[in-house]
This record gives structure tokens, C-alpha cells and sequence, in this order.
């Protein structure tokens, strides 16, 4: 006989009893037998848990539960020498939730009707997509949850000489936020929301499989300190060039756009809140030189900072924080924009704090167009105005989640209401095919706020799909 224990049977007085797995015949049984019908309730509860790592268990599961009751009810709880029902009912769902927990340690196949061998198991073979769900196989919803079902790497680790084109980073920060925090939690947000999407799906619209022209993967989330945000936008951007300077899985025929002439893999980061767009552009700038920023909002996010136009808590010549909302202010400063107004909001809707906002939004680089275009000039007319205002320069997508309407995007730190529907947000995406997209980012989810439904993180997921199929269908040459 071969006896595994599976954790506490019962408490009489203060002494545990142990609860053992006999494994030939799957039963349980109580260590010392103390207390016959305790043993008897016990073991129906046991092999109810062990019914349940069978495939069979579907046929056993209401002859189980049916017997387990009628031994319940007929007991007196007095004969169980125990403290009361509760107690008893605890002890037995601890042993249950125990034998569950542990299940994977032992084989809990029957060795008289079945010929499980774990050891000849082609693993590979069984969890492969291939198979996907009619057979039991790797499924949307089970599995690694990687972005769109990439490839999971160590970018930063043992995988580090890896070849990819595009690396998907998650950026876990929300301390510079305005009002909700929480797009801490956005990066895994956004993977969940997009179990049901494949980088090995075709895109109908966009008519592209990204996989046929990128090795995208998953490199997980960037550490970053919730106690100094310098510090934290530094991890993320020492994490973000190091992915650039690599040398991309493809080459492509033509000169790189690439200053060193060299074909990089390309970053689609999952924010966190706005103010990781700062680092990122470093990233890229320090690449390819200064790029078109394509700003999906309904904030401008170019406010100077506040201490530089009234009194403020910070000394003189303290260095002021950036901020979700003052991040291109700084990207302007330092030259990361490319110049003469080519770089463009969209979806803007926000209010000012005064008419000088535009001027200074102006200075910093930008044009606007506002989210009410859409009933004006529909989405080509928004297209259009995007292509003639960023041309041919190497672009950057930054797209704050609010951009969409809080009615289908609700999960955010600053909703806005009157923004873009999911069906005109991939409209004007898909219109952009042809850019040259040296990276993107999609920034303040904060899967707190949203529905169970998870109806924002599907939005946002939906959105880094259709960006990855903008870069799928334009390699980055001259
Ligand atoms: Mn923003």
C-alpha cells in the first residue's frame, strides 16, 4: 500500500489528524481512523476532488456529490467528536483544496483502466496551438499569457542574444499621474485583453499576418521604482535602448532608416501612465534621429510645468518632475521632435486652462486635430491630415487609452467623454499603413476602473494588433 498525505483530516480537541492519498486505489483515508463516518464523509469529499483531475469526471461529479450530501445529512455531528459543522466542513475543504494543490505531483490517473505514462508525453505536440481547442490543446484562454500570443524572452536575461524585429515591453508605472492612478497594473491588462489575438492571425482589413514578416515577442515588464520616478523612468529607458541597439531577427533590401545603417528591432511598450512616452522617445530619437510623434489623446500633454509659470512648492533650481501631462514639453526641449509642426495630436478634446495652452502646444511642435473632426471631415479627413502633416519622417505612436470614448475605454486616470468609438480608432490606424513606424506605445490603462468585462484592456489590446500590423506592412527603409 502506498499512502501519500495530502494534508489535515480533522481536529479533534487540538490534535490534527492527517488526511492520507491512498494512491493504488485513490481513496482517502484518515491516519488513525478515529472516526468511522468522519472517515466515510472524508473520503467522499476526497474522491469528489480526485473525480475532478479525471476526464471522466463529468459522469462522476453528480453521483458524488449526491452521495456526499445524503452521508451529510443522515450524520449526526455529534458521532464526529469535532467542534461543530463548520469546523468539519473547513477541514474538509481544506483537505479538497490540498489534494487540488497537489494534484500535479503525483499521477492521479487510475492505473487499473487507463495507461497514462507523463514521462512519453510529447508535451510539445499536446499544448500546441496547432491543435488549438477542439482538441484540447493550447487555447486563447489558457496557456502563457504573452502579448497577442508572442513568443515569451528573456530579453534582459538568458534569452538576450535572441533575435527579434519587435519586442513588446510592459511599463508598470503610475506615479506621475494627474487624478486615477493605476496603469501600474496596465501592462498585464493589456496582455489579458488580448488572449483572444494572434500575431499568427491575419488582420482582415489590414490584409497582413504579422508573423510572416516579424518575430514579435514578449520581453515582460520593465522593474521600475514606485518611489522615484526619475528612477523609474531611467529603468525603462536604459531597458528600452538596450532592446534598440540590437541588431533586428530581419534584414530588408535598402538603406535603414537607422542613422548607423543598421536594421533595429522596433518596441511596442504597454504603459503606465503617459510620462513613459519621455524615455521611449529618447529611445528612438537616439536611433533614428528626431521622429514625427503621432499623439492619439484627448489631452495635449505639452503643459509647460507649473513652477515655470507661478509659485510652486519646489525651490529655486530644483529640478521639476515630469509629469503625464508635461512629458512632450521636455521631449521638445530636447530636441527628440522632429521640427516644422510635424507632429500632430488627435482625438483632442480636453479643456484649458487658457487660450495660451494652443500657442505654447504650437511652439512645442505640434498641430491638432480635435475628436468632433470625425463628425466633420469623417475618418479619411483625419487620415489625410495625419499623412500631410508627418509625410515621410520616421514615426512614433503614442496612444493614450482615452483617446477612445469612456463609454468603450472606461478604464483610465482622465476619461473624457465625446471620443472616438473602437470601430473609428481602427479605422484611422488602419489608414495609416505605409508609415514608417519606429515605435509605439500605448499608455494609461488602469484595469482598476474597468468592467469585468475587461471592455478597455480588449480595446487597448485590439489597438497594439492593429500597430503591429502598420509595422508588419512597412519595413523600416529610406
Ligand atoms: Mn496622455
Amino acid at each position: 500500500m502506498n499512502y501519500w498525505e495530502i494534508g489535515p483530516c480533522v481536529t479533534v480537541g487540538k490534535e490534527h489528524r492527517n488526511l492520507y492519498l491512498d494512491l493504488e486505489y485513490h481513496t482517502c483515508i484518515c491516519a488513525l481512523e478515529v472516526l468511522p463516518r468522519a472517515v466515510i464523509v472524508i473520503a467522499h469529499f476526497c474522491s469528489l476532488a480526485i473525480s475532478l483531475k479525471r476526464t471522466t469526471f463529468l459522469t462522476k461529479l453528480s453521483l458524488r456529490i449526491k452521495l456526499s450530501l445524503k452521508i451529510l445529512f443522515r450524520l449526526r455531528w455529534s458521532y464526529l467528536n469535532v467542534a461543530g459543522p463548520h469546523e468539519m466542513f473547513l477541514a474538509v475543504s481544506f483537505a479538497v483544496l490540498q489534494a487540488f494543490a497537489s494534484g500535479n505531483q503525483v499521477t492521479l490517473g487510475n492505473p487499473h483502466d487507463n495507461k497514462i505514462n507523463a514521462g512519453a508525453t510529447n508535451f510539445t505536440k499536446l499544448f500546441s496551438s496547432d491543435l488549438f481547442a477542439e482538441t484540447g490543446g493550447k487555447a486563447s484562454w489558457n496557456g502563457l499569457t504573452t502579448f497577442a500570443a508572442s513568443t515569451p524572452l528573456r530579453c534582459f536575461g538568458a534569452d538576450a542574444d535572441e533575435p527579434y524585429d519587435v519586442a513588446v515591453l510592459g511599463a508598470p508605472f503610475d506615479t506621475a499621474t494627474s487624478y486615477r492612478p493605476g496603469a501600474r497594473f496596465g501592462p498585464n491588462g493589456i496582455r489579458q485583453g488580448g488572449r483572444r489575438l494572434g500575431v499568427g492571425r491575419i488582420n482582415v482589413p489590414m490584409k497582413v499576418k504579422v508573423s510572416d514578416y516579424l518575430n514579435v515577442v514578449d520581453c515582460g515588464d520593465v522593474p521600475m521604482v514606485f518611489v522615484d520616478n526619475k528612477v523609474a523612468l531611467r529603468q525603462l529607458e536604459l531597458s528600452n535602448a538596450a532592446l534598440l541597439s540590437k541588431t533586428g531577427a530581419k534584414s530588408y533590401a535598402g538603406k535603414s532608416l537607422a542613422k548607423d545603417g543598421k536594421f533595429h528591432p522596433r518596441v511596442l511598450t504597454l504603459g503606465g501612465d503617459h510620462t513613459i512616452t519621455l524615455p521611449l522617445l529618447r529611445g528612438v530619437a537616439g536611433v533614428y534621429g528626431p521622429v514625427s510623434v503621432i499623439h492619439f489623446d484627448s489631452h495635449i500633454d505639452t503643459w509647460k510645468p507649473r513652477s515655470m509659470v507661478d509659485d510652486s512648492p519646489w525651490l529655486p533650481g530644483e529640478e521639476i518632475p515630469v509629469t503625464h501631462g508635461s512629458y512632450f514639453y521636455y521631449a521638445y526641449q530636447e530636441g527628440l521632435l522632429a521640427p516644422n509642426n510635424s507632429n500632430i495630436h488627435v482625438g483632442i478634446r480636453g479643456a484649458l486652462s487658457s487660450w495660451d495652452d494652443y500657442e505654447n502646444d504650437y511652439e512645442v511642435g505640434f498641430v491638432i486635430s480635435h475628436a468632433w473632426d470625425i463628425e466633420e471631415v469623417g475618418w479619411k479627413g483625419i487620415v489625410k491630415q495625419i499623412r500631410d502633416t508627418v509625410g515621410d519622417n520616421p514615426v512614433y505612436i503614442t496612444l493614450d487609452i482615452d483617446v477612445i470614448d469612456p463609454g468603450m475605454a472606461p478604464a483610465t486616470g482622465t476619461p473624457e467623454i465625446g471620443g472616438f468609438s473602437t470601430r473609428e480608432i481602427k479605422k484611422i490606424l488602419q489608414g495609416l499603413a505605409g508609415l514608417k513606424i519606429v515605435g509605439a506605445d500605448i499608455v494609461e490603462v488602469a484595469p482598476g476602473y474597468d468592467t469585468q468585462d475587461e471592455i478597455t484592456q480588449i480595446a487597448a489590446a485590439n489597438i497594439g494588433w492593429e500597430i503591429l500590423g502598420l509595422m508588419a506592412k512597412a519595413p523600416l527603409v529610406v
